[in-house]
Formats: C-alpha cells, sequence, structure tokens
C-alpha cells in the first residue's frame, strides 16, 4: 500500500483582537514557509489583507495558508474574531481537524470566548487552547489557567507553563519533554527546567501524566511500575484523548514575539487526528470516514470572487488522493465538474500543487456552479452539508439605489451573497426593494463598503417593508377574458376559474379540470403562470397573495389569436377580478423562535419577546446555565431580533427562526 503524507486541518478561533491573524504568520515563519512575519498593522499579514480587513484593522473572512513539519502538511485556517462573523467560525468548523482556541492573557474569557466554546463542542471539533501574548504588559498566566478551567473544566491540561512573565517572557517550560524551551536566535534551546520553577513544573506534570496514561492501558501499567512513558507515547495517546474530547490540552506563548510558537506547530503536528466529518449521504446521517485510498469526497467551504482569477472555490478533501485533472459530480445539482488543476491558498496567493491528499485544502478554479457546502463526488454518490438551522436576523433593511444603478446593485450583491452566505438577498416585488439580512450593523457596513470598491456602487438604506401577505376571503368564480383587434391579428383568450381561500401556507394550488381542448394544453400551463405573477405583483391591499386555489375549469380559444401570452394575461385577470369580488384580508407570516439563551437572561427575554407579540410555547434548560425558549411570533416583529438578543443577553444568546403559518395581521399594521 503506498504511503500518504498526512494532512490535517486547524481551525485557528478566538474572539476579536486576540491574536489568530498574527498567529498564522507566526506559525508559517516558525516552520520555514515565510522568512519574517507581516504586521496586521502594515496590512501584510498573509490573513486580513483585503481593503476593508485593512480598514477595519480586523479579519472579515476565511485566511488559510499551510504549514510543513517534515512531510506532514497542517492548513491552517484563520478565522475572524467578530461576533457578527460566527458563520464564518462555523464554516471552518465544518472541515477543521482540530480547532484552536486562541485567548490573549490579558482578558483570557469574555462572552465571545464562550460562545466559541460552544460552537466548537457543538460541532465535536477536538480543541487545543493556545494561550497568547504572554508578553503583554498585564499579561497573567496563572489568572488566565482559573478563567479557562471555569469554561472548559476538569479536561482542561496545561501542558506548557510560561518561563518569565510580561516583557520578560523567556520561553515556555514543556511539561512532556520535561524541559524548559529558552528563545534563542534560530529556534529554542533545550534547557533543563530551572530550579525555582522545579517544584511547580513536577507538580502539573505529575497531574498530566496522570490525565494521560489513563487512556492508554498499556501507559498505565508501566506508569504504575515506576516508569515514565516518552514523550512520543505521550503525545500519541493525547492525541486520542483529545480527539474523544477527553482531554483539551492547553499550550501558551506570544504571536508577537515567537514565544512557544515553533513548539505549537510540532504540538498540532503530533496529536492533531482527522475526523470524520458529518453529513447526509441519500438523505441519511452518516460520518465519513477519511480515507486516502477512497473514492475523492471534496467538501466547498469558501467561495473568493477574484477580479483577476475569477471564481475560486476552496475545499476540502475529505476522502481520497487527487492529481491532475479530474472530473466530479457535484451532488447538489448532479452536473460534472471539471478540475483544473489543484492549486493552495497561501493567504490571497494562490500555489500550485501535483496532487492533494486527505485532509488537504485545495484551491479550485473555473467552477461557476460549486457553492459553499457543497459536495463533489464520483457519479453515483449523493453527499450533502447536514442541514443548519436559520440564524434570526439580526439587521434587516432595503437597499436605496439610483434607478441606473439597479442592476448593478442586484448583480453586485448576488456575488457577495456567493462568498458570504451570512448575506441574504431578496427581492421585494412590491416595493421593488432588494432588501438584505446582514448579521449585524458592522456585517451590513462591510457589505455596504465592499458593494462600492468591487462593484463601484453606493447605495442608502432604509427600513424594510413589512413582510405581510393577502388573501381572498370567500370562493368566487370568475371569467378573466382578453379580447382586442388591433392591426392585423389580435389577442384573444377566455378563461373560466373558479378561486378558493386555501390554507395561507401554501401560496397556490392549480387545479386543471379543461375536457374537450376548451383551452388548449400548451396553454394551460400560461394560465398558471399569469396567476402567479399576479399574486406575486400584489392584491388590492398592496400585498403578495397566498392561500389560493384555482380551478381552470372552461375557456374558449381562437385558431389565430390565441397564445401563451393572452392566455397568461387572462389568468391574471381572473385573478385580479376574483380579488377584488370577494375582498381580501391581511396576513402576517408567525415564525417559530427557538432562542438559546443564559438562564440568568431569562426573564428578560421572555419580556421581550412578550413585547414582540410572542407566544412562549415552553422553555426548557438542560445541566448547563443555558436555557431553550420556543416561541411564535410574528416576522415583522423579528427583523433585527438576532442583535437584539445578542444585547439582551451579554452576546451569548442566539436565536433560530423557521416560518410557521399565517394568520390575520393586527390592523394596526395595516396602513
Ligand atoms: N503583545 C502582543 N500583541 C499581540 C500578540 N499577538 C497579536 N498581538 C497584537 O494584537 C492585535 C490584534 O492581532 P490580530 O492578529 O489581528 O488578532 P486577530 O485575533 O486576528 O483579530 P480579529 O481578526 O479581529 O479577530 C495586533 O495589534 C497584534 O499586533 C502577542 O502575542 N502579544
Ligand atoms: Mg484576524
Amino acid at each position: 500500500m503506498a504511503t500518504h503524507p498526512k494532512a490535517r486541518t486547524v481551525a485557528l478561533i478566538g474572539r476579536n483582537g486576540v491574536g489568530k491573524t498574527t498567529l498564522l504568520d507566526a506559525l508559517v515563519v516558525a516552520t520555514g514557509g515565510l522568512e519574517r512575519p507581516g504586521r496586521v498593522e502594515d496590512g501584510t499579514t498573509l490573513g486580513g489583507t483585503d481593503p476593508e480587513e485593512r480598514r477595519h484593522g480586523t479579519s472579515l473572512g476565511l485566511a488559510s495558508a499551510p504549514i510543513w513539519i517534515g512531510e506532514d502538511k497542517l492548513t491552517l485556517l484563520d478565522a475572524p474574531g467578530a461576533p457578527d462573523l460566527v458563520g464564518e467560525v462555523e464554516r471552518a468548523l465544518d472541515v477543521a481537524d482540530v480547532a484552536l482556541l486562541v485567548v490573549d492573557a490579558v482578558t483570557p474569557v469574555t462572552a465571545e470566548t464562550r460562545v466559541l466554546w460552544r460552537l466548537a463542542r457543538e460541532a465535536a471539533v477536538p480543541v487545543v487552547v493556545f494561550v497568547n501574548a504572554l508578553d503583554a504588559d498585564h499579561a497573567d498566566f496563572d489568572a488566565t489557567l482559573t478563567a479557562l478551567e471555569d469554561l472548559v473544566g476538569p479536561t482542561l491540561a496545561p501542558l506548557e507553563l510560561p518561563l518569565g512573565a510580561g516583557v520578560e517572557i523567556r520561553g515556555v517550560l514543556d511539561l512532556l519533554a520535561d524541559e524548559a524551551l529558552v528563545d534563542a536566535a534560530g529556534g529554542a534551546r533545550h534547557e533543563r527546567v530551572p530550579d525555582e520553577l522545579a517544584e511547580r513544573e513536577a507538580r502539573v506534570r505529575a497531574s498530566l501524566l496522570e490525565a494521560i496514561v489513563v487512556g492508554d492501558d498499556r501507559l498505565t501499567e508501566r506508569y504504575l511500575e515506576g516508569e515514565t512513558p516518552d514523550v512520543e507515547a505521550l503525545e500519541e495517546t493525547l492525541g486520542h484523548l483529545m480527539s474523544a474530547g477527553s482531554i483539551v490540552p492547553l499550550v501558551c506563548g506570544s504571536a508577537l514575539r515567537a514565544v512557544g510558537v515553533a513548539r505549537l506547530a510540532s504540538l498540532l503536528d503530533e496529536i492533531a487526528e482527522s475526523r470524520p466529518i458529518p453529513a447526509l449521504e441519500n438523505g441519511e446521517s452518516v460520518l465519513l470516514a477519511r480515507d486516502p485510498q477512497a473514492d475523492p469526497v471534496l467538501r466547498a467551504f469558501k467561495v473568493i470572487v477574484d477580479p483577476y482569477v475569477g471564481r475560486i472555490v476552496v475545499a476540502e478533501v475529505v476522502a481520497g488522493t487527487l492529481a491532475g485533472d479530474l472530473t466530479l459530480v457535484n451532488s447538489r445539482t448532479g452536473g460534472e465538474e471539471r478540475l483544473h488543476g489543484l492549486s493552495y491558498l497561501l493567504g490571497a496567493k494562490l500555489v500550485p500543487m501535483d496532487r492533494a491528499v486527505t485532509g488537504d485544502v485545495v484551491a479550485l478554479t473555473k467552477l461557476a456552479h460549486v457553492q459553499i457546502g457543497d459536495y463533489l463526488t464520483r457519479r453515483g454518490r449523493t453527499l450533502a452539508a447536514p442541514p443548519r438551522p436559520v440564524a434570526a436576523p439580526a439587521m434587516t433593511v432595503a437597499v436605496v439605489a439610483d434607478a441606473k444603478d439597479d442592476e448593478k446593485v442586484a448583480t453586485g450583491l448576488a456575488r457577495l451573497a456567493e462568498e458570504d452566505p451570512a448575506l441574504r438577498v431578496r427581492h421585494d416585488a412590491l416595493s421593488r426593494r432588494l432588501v438584505i439580512e446582514t448579521a449585524g450593523e458592522m456585517h451590513l457596513q462591510v457589505t455596504l463598503e465592499r458593494l462600492k470598491r468591487r462593484f463601484n456602487v453606493t447605495v442608502g438604506t432604509e427600513p424594510p417593508p413589512v413582510p405581510l401577505y393577502e388573501t381572498l376571503t370567500s370562493a368566487r368564480d370568475v371569467e378573466g377574458r382578453l379580447k382586442k383587434q388591433t392591426g392585423g391579428h389580435g389577442q384573444f383568450a377566455v378563461v373560466n376559474v373558479r378561486f378558493e381561500p386555501l390554507d395561507p401556507s401554501t401560496p397556490l394550488e392549480f387545479v386543471d379540470e379543461i375536457v374537450g381542448g376548451v383551452v388548449p394544453r400548451q396553454y394551460v400551463g400560461a394560465v398558471k403562470s399569469g396567476i402567479e405573477k399576479a399574486m406575486a405583483h400584489g392584491g388590492p391591499q398592496g400585498f403578495p397573495v397566498v392561500g389560493v386555489r384555482a380551478t381552470l375549469y372552461d375557456g374558449k380559444t381562437h385558431s389565430v389569436d390565441s397564445s401563451e401570452a393572452a392566455f397568461e394575461v387572462a389568468g391574471s385577470m381572473a385573478l385580479k377580478s376574483a380579488l377584488e369580488q370577494s375582498g381580501t384580508v391581511v396576513l402576517e407570516r408567525v415564525m417559530e423562535v427557538e432562542a438559546e439563551v443564559p438562564a440568568e437572561h431569562l426573564g428578560e427575554v421572555l419580556t421581550d419577546l412578550a413585547g414582540r407579540r410572542g407566544r412562549v410555547l415552553g422553555t426548557d434548560q438542560d445541566d448547563t446555565d443555558l436555557a431553550v425558549v420556543r416561541a411564535h411570533v410574528p416576522e415583522a416583529e423579528l427583523l433585527r431580533y438576532g442583535l437584539d438578543l445578542r444585547r439582551l443577553t451579554g452576546g451569548l444568546g442566539r436565536a433560530r427562526v423557521s416560518p410557521h403559518h399565517l394568520t390575520e395581521a393586527p390592523r394596526s399594521m395595516v396602513k
């Protein structure tokens, strides 16, 4: 059997400004991939270099760069820390073997850190903690450890202690190897543990070794016989324990001063095991095995629309080995996708590669139809990402643009949404406005800045149209008649349609009862489409029409003057007269909301829901400090709920929404 080099993916996650992007450069430098690190402030780092990222001094999307340790390759994914962009963290966790949770030694655990920790646990991604910025003035390793123990619990296992503190930081103590790693030009110097730290080191080391050896019977035996297992054996068992979630290793250093960074790289290489990826195969939940010998399976997790290179799809090799040109099938579309050569990303640069193995991340050009979350496999297999519940919108606004820019704005937003699934764009037929949902104020601001820079359009925003609908109140039997004689041949179509109100969750049910070809077969579809268009265009009160059963049972045709277009018009005329005759009632959509909030904020969250005309269905609290509230709330009250809930819960709450039913809207909402 051919041997395959090892490839793993590591997601760097952590709250805003803890030093993830700085650490990415430091890791690449420490492993020989770059001569010197860039500086975030100068925009010279591998990640965070697009103009919006530089302007805001923060990462806004996933950056990626590989590091090599001997033959092994780790692809690092640097996620943004901004709370609005938590979707990017989720996408990194979707494909990562390990999450490197970066905290800083000055303000180690905040609400954002808790949210990220929770996401990694939910995604079942093993976590390594890196305590960064030990060189900072107010760095406090012991306080950091206490805060992290509170977050992580007893599974937290320090593998290192700092050597020195603040500006005096000199290196780290490696507890597994029982030695000091002292910073020196050209790499760390291995030294004896200094006497003044020996007692503490021995104590922490003993409890670490105990925590590791219990994971392996042979090691336990040897340990009880007084033998100390070697570092390799310890690291191997540590890797298994970490993958199982029963140990969360903690290491420390300084990304800025390159302290503990080379050691971090080699540790990740030793302990990162490949993680089976959860997916749906033919609709069933499966865990995809990471087998380099298997048929190739790729999962796209990032799309970049580059002005020069075009569209770049970044995908993880979930299984198999790829070389050269290859044709795979997109599970979502069923269409073939030809891979034209492989590359990887080094920050913003595409670097060609010959071969990719399981665990590699590849950048693919010229794949026009692949979207984030798509699977590419051999024909005959159908894979999909597990569905992710839809987050409540945090900001919903209507876009106001110059009429001449309409098209540019629509294309621009559609492009941006391809790269950014947290941006949702829809067209409101009545107000003729584009309505966008973003994950927060900053996300909205950045979206508008990108629109300006990349598509050269400036837009404003205004409150979105109130999402209301209307339906007819009683059944009507009507005739839609189009008869026009203009010059040559005319337009002729007559349809007789019975309209009845239906459960409004069904937009339209169309029944064809035509016999004897009184409306020719080929025109029946046009009648339906005419009705649909008229429904979207709005009823007499100005809202889209829903909940209609239309039964086409009679009509008339003319051998010369009838056409598809004529029957479409007749269909839409029929709907309009039915609505006028019956009158309409205005409806609003009620959403089912599932909010997860810290138990201490439950009272405020319930009061707030009541203020939104919400009806609470139930609350639940498991053994964590999180409570889950389920409620029915009108859509119109939820346009900023994601953001409001974050504010109400110190950043820790989140809500998911799904449409539930439509009901009569209060009169006060209808102008
Ligand atoms: N003193 C000190 N400063 C650091 C260290 N690492 C990063 N910084 C500084 O912290 C600031 C933020 O660093 P980034 O690397 O951009 O942090 P980030 O986690 O990528 O931030 P976001 O992308 O906004 O989430 C920069 O000014 C860095 O120079 C460190 O180890 N020590
Ligand atoms: Mg960053």
